[in-house]
């Protein structure tokens, strides 16, 4: 079962990792360096099935950050909640207030200027993917700033025009930006490869929370080739995920021994029902998961 290598990497992680301070001050076991790869044909989906994942809050995740907006107010209406650390830790700083996260994330929603003041995220994936700033340099040894460029259509262009090109990219990591964002992307880069009729991806993924971020980060993945191979009249291949500072955080034990105690079982299949004129036509209505009978839940706390 393709699951085995997401529980292969946890065990392994969990006995062998290092122990390291990080930023959150939370504490992690860490490895460097990682590799998945799971097969994309047939609409087969790396969906965990030894505990339940929220796959339609990764879903939507993913068209959010094709819209371009960078605000959690969109998420939020949709009852997504996983953006709203971040903005809630600066507000609580900011004003001193000591504001529930439903509080906060119901002025979000029904208060405009509310959100757009403190519900903002800076210039994260969205920004990027379609809109990343651009700038000339002048004669006269001035910038000026030129139209934003939307990555994800040039590579749906690229991927037709030139399928055998290896310059097939939708990056995240604008370097000039970082320090406006509230979180620098983690799934940074993703390549797109062409082979025959097959589309392939390659995740670079900077940092990776294991129990709590990857399965997120493998669903959103997989559709995300998916959208673009029904853009491009290709079927999906592969999806090689490749992890950086791949971690465990220690206060994630009990989820470990839970979720390592569980079998995988099963092969969830996702299902696109409509292919839109662009990818930035779709909605959550067109994608279904079918054969998902996951195990129950695993909760444990987000380091922020
Ligand atoms: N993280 C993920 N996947 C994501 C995301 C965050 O695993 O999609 F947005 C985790 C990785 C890390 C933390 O534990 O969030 C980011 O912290 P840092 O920026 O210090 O790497």
């Amino acid at each position: 079962h393709p699951e085995w290598q997401y529980l292969d990497l946890m065990r392994h992680i969990w006995a062998h990792g290092d122990e390291r301070v990080d930023r959150t001050g939370v504490g992690t076991r860490s490895v460097f360096g990682t590799m998945l790869r799971f097969d994309l044909s047939d609409d087969r989906v790396p969906l965990l099935t030894t505990k339940r994942v929220f796959w339609k809050a990764a879903a939507k995740e993913m068209l959010w950050f094709l819209t371009g907006s960078t605000n959690i107010r969109p998420l939020l209406e949709q009852g997504v909640s996983i953006w709203s650390d971040w903005p809630l830790k600066k507000y609580r700083q900011a004003s001193g207030a000591d504001i529930t996260q439903a509080d906060f994330e119901r002025r979000i929603v029904e208060d405009n200027a509310f959100a757009q003041r403190w519900g903002d995220l800076g210039p994260v994936y969205g920004k990027q993917w379609v809109d990343w700033p651009t700038y000339r340099y002048g004669p006269d040894g001035t910038y000026t700033r030129g139209p934003g460029i939307n990555q994800v259509a040039q590579v749906v262009e690229s991927l037709k025009a030139n399928p055998g090109s290896r310059r097939h990219i939708i990056e995240g990591w604008n370097v000039a930006e970082l320090d406006a964002m509230a979180l620098p992307p983690c799934h940074k880069t993703y390549q797109f490869h062409v082979a025959g009729d097959r589309l392939n991806c390659l995740l670079y993924q900077r940092s990776c929370d294991v129990a709590l971020g990857l399965p997120f980060n493998l669903f959103g993945a997989a559709l995300l080739t998916r959208m673009m191979a029904a853009q491009t009249g290709l079927q999906a291949g592969e999806l090689v995920w490749s992890g950086g500072d791949t971690h465990l955080y220690l206060n994630h034990g009990d989820l470990v021994e839970a979720q390592l105690g569980r079998q995988p079982a099963g092969q969830p299949r996702l299902v696109l029902n409509r292919v839109p004129d662009t990818i930035f036509d779709h909605d959550i209505a067109d994608f279904a998961v079918t054969d998902y009978e996951p195990q129950g839940v695993l909760r444990a706390p987000v380091a922020v």
